[in-house]
């Protein structure tokens, strides 16, 4: 018969890990077009990612300056659908707007 009893030497592991895994976060990104108005992007960014005024027109600034700016940082699902409001929101209206999801 087979001797199961474990190898442990007498000790007994009792804790399996100490760390905790963070759940991944990831960034959403708002891309520059040159047809997109300015005023869309300021709303959007206001109703899709709860910025204030000033908040939403410094974002607006910088992805049309920069070619990009973020929007704000969130667990991949909340991530993907707010990409999705930007883009259906966008589409909606005839506007070519972008956004992309990068992980933190
Ligand atoms: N570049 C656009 C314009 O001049 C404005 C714009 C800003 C477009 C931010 C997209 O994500 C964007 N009308």
């Amino acid at each position: 018969m087979a001797d199961n009893t474990p190898r442990t030497g007498g000790s007994v592991k009792e804790r399996t890990r100490v760390e905790t895994k963070e759940p991944a976060l990831w960034r959403v990104v708002l891309l520059n077009d040159d047809y997109t108005p300015m005023e869309f992007v300021v709303n959007l960014l206001e109703a899709v990612y709860d910025k204030g005024p000033a908040e939403a027109y410094r974002i607006m600034m910088q992805v049309h300056t920069q070619g990009r700016g973020i929007c704000g940082v969130y667990p991949f699902e909340i991530a993907e659908t707010r990409v999705a409001q930007t883009e259906q929101l966008a589409e909606s209206a005839g506007y070519p707007l972008k956004a992309v999801i990068e992980e933190e």
